[in-house]
This record gives structure tokens, sequence and C-alpha cells, in this order.
């Protein structure tokens, strides 16, 4: 069986899961369990990112203990991640024993390689980035993505990693490997910023408590990226040999804003530690409100529990892949503007077309044919299914999750079309139609089955009721599908898959 590792970004432990976060868990969700359909067996690990200034500084606002801090925000970021039905097999917590281990293990590897040596850091440091930045990278004094946090100019004697050494070589990986950076537009950023040269770059801290001891640096701690990257490795028991039945990655999925960390920094570290690049890394797109970065106040207003609570946590995760393409960014003029689309796709797409298609199939299936189905021969239904199928597999292998989604509902839109055309109503009625009216049924019950797959990386709680309302019970795996489509269509359930919501009555 061939195997699959799977990573998001770790999640700063600063404030509460915002949408942002929601988006990248549950589109690298989709992905897990898209692999786990096709056969493969996958390991999905996400986490937290708990050390550095930036949470040193929160727990420090709030005062309390950072350890006190981190603790409730791992455990209430999990609530979500759990109420989100994501499938990950573990959680890495960056202050966990084994994470520590892992770190000061592969330090000690990058120092062994002649890659570490110390000297004096002067400059600037922006503890929203966690950041070194460089004069030029800031815009009037601050730095350009956190414009509101001051800029600290920092002196300290640091242990300093050889990143420059490690250009030339980054560069031919990409080229020779053009799948290692998706999509296409980041890659161009990367090669881009690799050309303009590489700086070597801060490894440890000697002011920031907050962190993993620097490994034999009395008073140092490991600069928070270079303690948070390898969370990749200590997740699957770097440095023990267990680490191979995982390593190398086959995809860390990340935002577009940490690429440079994931694209440079990482594949350098495991280049001097004499480890395997990982196969891809995802830079997927910003979820924006009003043009702009998600604000503090914007984030309080799309409460992940409150969305969840909207219209379930399958229609939130329905909507975050309908509606924010995987490679790109997507922009709500506002939080209004969000919900109120959020209500409009729940109603169209998941109450109106597909949970009335699921309706009236069982229910013409029952009322016709006692649920039972037969066929005698294809319809053009059928070769949509086939067509809608391919288009899938294929999109969702490549990492356009958007087009995959759409290709399972390219088959609910189908099928709709097909009740209009065929009226199976007018057939019951016609002696000379029985047989074509068991192929209509048979082809509603087959494309309904193959979106109940489709659809389970989606939304997994509702493909299964799906399937079971059309008369199956565990859904199986892509392969097989064909001679796992239901064959008798049990009575109507009371219940309605996706109820429908009053707009007029909603206040946003
Ligand atoms: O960057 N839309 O943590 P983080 C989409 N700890 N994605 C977004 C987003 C938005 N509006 N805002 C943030 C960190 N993200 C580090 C990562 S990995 C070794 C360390 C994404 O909590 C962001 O791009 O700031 C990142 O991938 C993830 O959420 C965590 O962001």
């Amino acid at each position: 069986m061939s195997r699959f590792y799977l990573t998001t970004a770790i999640d700063y432990s600063n404030g509460d899961p915002h949408i942002g976060h929601a988006y990248e868990k549950v589109g690298a969700d989709v992905i897990a369990r898209f692999h786990r359909l096709a056969g493969e067996d996958v390991h999905y690990v996400i986490g937290m990112d708990e050390h550095g200034q930036k949470v040193a500084q929160e727990a420090a606002a709030q005062g309390r203990p950072p350890q006190e801090l981190v603790d409730d925000l791992a455990a209430r970021f999990q609530t979500v991640w759990d109420r989100l039905s994501i499938s990950h097999d573990d959680f890495i917590r960056t202050t966990e024993p084994r994470h520590r281990q892992a770190v000061q293990a592969l330090v000690r590897k990058i120092r062994d390689a002649g890659d570490l040596y110390r000297d004096r850091y002067e400059g600037y440091y922006c503890t929203g980035c966690e950041a070194f930045k460089r004069e030029p990278e800031l815009e009037e004094g601050r730095c350009p993505i956190h414009p509101s946090r001051e800029i600290a100019w920092t002196e300290e004697e640091n242990w300093f990693f050889r990143l420059s050494a490690y250009r030339d070589r980054l560069i031919e990986h990409i080229e020779a490997h053009p799948e290692f950076i998706e999509p296409e537009s980041r890659r161009n950023e990367i090669l881009r910023l690799l050309e303009g040269g590489l700086e070597d770059i801060s490894a440890s801290r000697s002011r920031v408590p907050w962190g993993v001891p620097f490994p034999d640096e009395e008073g140092h701690t490991v600069y928070v990226w270079f303690d948070a990257l390898p969370n990749y490795i200590s997740a699957i028991g770097f440095p023990g040999d267990e680490f191979h039945t995982w390593w190398p990655a086959g995809l860390h999925v990340i935002g577009k804003d940490i690429t440079r960390f994931h694209c440079v920094i990482w594949p350098a570290m495991l280049l001097s530690a004499g480890l395997e690049l990982p196969r891809t890394v995802w830079g997927h797109g910003f979820v924006k409100i009003g043009g702009g970065k998600l604000s503090k106040s914007e984030a309080r207003l799309l409460d992940l529990d409150q969305l969840i609570d909207r219209h379930g946590p399958d229609a939130f995760r329905y909507f975050l892949l309908r509606e924010i393409p995987w490679d790109r960014d997507r922009d709500f003029p506002s939080v209004d503007a969000f919900l109120k689309q959020f209500d409009e796709r729940y109603n169209a797409d998941l109450a109106n077309d597909l949970g009335n298609l699921l309706n009236r199939t069982v229910s013409m299936s029952r009322k016709y044919r006692d649920g039972i189905v037969r066929r005698f021969a294809d319809t053009e239904l059928d070769a949509q299914i086939e067509g809608a199928l391919d288009v899938y597999e294929k999109a969702m292998a490549d990492g356009r999750l958007h087009e995959g989604l759409d290709a399972a509902m390219s088959i609910v839109r189908a099928a709709n079309g097909f009740i209009d055309t065929e009226q199976p109503w007018k057939l019951a009625r016609e002696p000379e139609s029985q047989e074509r009216l068991d192929d209509v049924l048979a082809a509603l019950v087959r494309g309904l089955g193959t979106t109940a797959l489709m659809l389970e990386p989606f939304i997994p709680g509702k493909a299964v009721e799906m399937w079971q309302r059309l008369g199956g019970s565990d859904l199986p795996l892509l392969s097989g599908l064909s001679e796992g489509i239901p064959t008798t269509v049990p009575e109507r359930w009371d219940t309605v898959l996706f109820p429908r919501v009053d707009l007029d009555d909603r206040q946003a």
C-alpha cells in the first residue's frame, strides 16, 4: 500500500483559531480523505507552534505563565478541529518532550555539518512574523504584513545558519522538481527570491527564554522558526528509525505568507542534516475580507463555533472549499457578504440541488419499484457520471480541490436535469416504458451513490448519511465503487439531509 504523509502549518498559540486556520485544516483534511479513498495509507499531522516571542508576549499580556496559555489554546483548537471532523492522525505541540528532543538532534546534525557559527546579530525583528527583517523589507519603519506592531531593534550574540551556502542547490532542486513548490505562482516567487541571493540567518536567541534550549549553549534558545519547522519530523519519531516510515513527506500544506520558510529555510536545514526533502510544498491562498488580511474584529465576527452552528459542520466545510479556490486568494467584500453568501450557497447547492435530488430519488424508487434497483441499459446520465469521476480523480490528485468538488456537484446538476427531461412519473404510467423507468432510477441511484463517495472528503458526515439513505452501509473505496452501489433503497427517512433555511428571517 503506498504511503502518504501530509502536514499543515502548526498554528501560533497566541489567539483563538480563525477562519484562515479552518480553511487550511479543512482543505488538507479533504486531501487526506481523498488519498484514503484512493486506498493509500495516510498519516495526517496538524498541531501548535507554542514557543517564541509572540506567544511569550501574549502570555505576559494576560498575566499568565506561557505553558498555561498554550495548554488552553491547544485544547481550544482541538475542540474546533473535532467539531469540523478533521481526521488528523496526530497533533504535535512544540512544547512536547518528543519535539524538544527532535529539534536538539537536528540542530546538532546541522552543527556537525559545519553550518552553524557564532556571530553578532544587529537588526530589526518583527514579532508578528517572528522573523528578522532587513531594512529594505520595511515600509516607513514598519513590517508591511504587521503594520500595527512595533519593530524591535535587536542586538544579540547568536548562532547563525549558513543558509546562503544552499542557494544554488535549492535553485537546482526546484528546477529539476517543479512539483516541489505548488502552485506555479508560488514557485516563481521563490525562484525570484533565490535569484536575488540569500543571507545567513540567525538560528538561536539569547533573549527569548520561552523556547527549546539550544544544545550545549547555556542561555540560548532555538529561534522559533528553527524550532517550528522540524515539527514535521518530530511528529513521526525523528531521530528514531521509525521516522523513515513516513519521511519524506508527500505534502506540506501551508499559507502563501510562509512559503519562504518552507521552500527555502526548511529544505536548506534538511539538506544540511543530510535528510531528504518533502515532495511538495503547497502554498494556498488567503481568505480576505474587504481586500485585506483578516482583522482581529473580523475574525471575532466570523467565530468558528458560530459558523459551524449556522448550518452544521459539513455545510461549513463545503462552503470553505466551494468558495475559496485552493490555489488562490478569495476576497469577500465584508463579513455580512460572507455570511450572506454562505446562506445562499447552503440553500442553493445543499438544501435544493443535493437534498432535493436525494429526496426525489428515494421517493420515486420506493413508489415505483419498492426500492429495488434494476438496470437493463446505460443512460446518458451514466456517461456523465463516468466523465465526472474522471475529472474528479485528476483534479483531486493535482490539488485542484475546487474543481474536484465541482465535478461531484456536476453529477447533481446533471441528475436534476435528467429527471426533468425523463419525467419518471410519466414513464411509470406507460407500459412500454417500464425498462426505461428502471434504467432512469438506477442511473439516479448510481449518480447519487457516486456523488456521495466523491463528496466524502468534503462533507464526511453527510456523505455517509446519503449513502445510507440509498441503502448502503459503509462507504467503499474509489476502486470498489462500481460494485458497491446500493441495490435496495430503504424507506424514506423522516428527516431531511440539509433543511432549507428561510433567508428572509435570518439576520446576518
Ligand atoms: O504562520 N487565510 O502560524 P499562524 C488563509 N506558526 N490562511 C491563513 C490565513 C487566512 N486569512 N491566516 C493565516 C504560523 N493562515 C506559524 C507556522 S509552520 C512550521 C509554522 C494560515 O497561526 C497561514 O498561512 O500565523 C499558516 O499556514 C496557518 O494559517 C497558520 O498561521
